[in-house]
């Protein structure tokens, strides 16, 4: 089972940019949930990311069902933890947290929840994940109880992104942290997109459509934006354009 994946990598290999709303199912009730299904629907959204740092409630099943049985975008699970795993969603990004020194996050809590993971059937992304100085701490920094990467470092975010592809992840997400007072700069993520092949996924912080714009011309394959469409779901429609309107030639 690789559909995701495979679309994720058909469309790098055309250029084309790929827009995800990252959805906390703390934040959400069904009114809420109903909205943003119609609005990413009407914008054309690629994704919903599914998850957070810290998901208090037990409704993620919930979250997930309701969506899907609504809308046709496919729901990815972002866990904050492994507890957070719903085999009602179409895919997990399976996060190991390369950019920090924790072997709880590199391989520990995997080792855990493996048996489960795996049961649960879903579609299985191996993922590095690299969390970078958002400016202030964040909660993704203080629960990792890791050294994010300076924003100013962007050969040590490049040579991270290369090792974690060579150790055979299939996606790279560097995230500043949800609403990270300073997004991932350009030129990080261009140091990260030209020296990676597998596809790119940035967030954290992004709360202007030109930004997201930014980003995919920079080499971002996908860009997640959580907190900001929290505060004002208009901005679906413009981040999705935004990031649609970027196609980059590949080579
Ligand atoms: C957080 O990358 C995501 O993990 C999105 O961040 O909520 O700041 O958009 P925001």
């Amino acid at each position: 089972k690789s559909l995701i994946y495979s679309s994720l990598t058909e469309k790098k290999r055309l250029g084309r940019k790929s827009f995800a709303v990252l959805i906390d199912p703390d934040k959400v009730n069904k009114p809420v949930l109903d909205q943003l299904i119609k609005l990413s629907l009407e914008a054309g959204v690629d994704y919903f990311l599914v998850g957070g740092s810290l998901v208090i409630s037990d409704h993620l099943d919930d979250c997930v069902q309701h969506i899907k049985s609504n809308c046709n975008i496919p729901v990815v699970l972002f866990p904050g933890s492994p507890s957070q795993v719903s085999k009602y969603a179409d895919a997990l990004l399976y996060l190991s947290l390369i950019s920090g020194r924790n072997p709880e996050l590199l391989i520990g809590q995997h080792v855990v929840s493996a048996p489960f993971v795996k049961k649960s059937g879903l579609e299985i992304m191996p993922t590095g994940y690299m969390v970078i100085d958002g400016g202030a701490p964040t909660t993704v920094s203080y629960i990792s109880n890791a050294s994010p990467i300076p924003a100013n470092k962007g050969e040590i975010a490049m040579c991270t992104a290369m090792a974690g592809e060579m150790l055979g992840m299939k996606l790279i997400y560097m995230d500043a942290g949800s609403g990270a007072q300073q997004p991932i700069p350009e030129k990080m993520i261009q140091a990260v997109a030209q020296h990676i092949d597998v596809p790119l996924i940035i967030g954290g912080g992004i709360i202007e459509p030109e930004k997201a714009y930014l980003n995919c011309k920079a080499g971002a394959d996908v860009i997640v934006v959580g907190n900001a469409i929290e505060k004002d779901h208009s901005l679906i429609k413009e981040m999705s354009a935004a990031v649609h309107s970027v196609t980059t030639v590949t080579v």
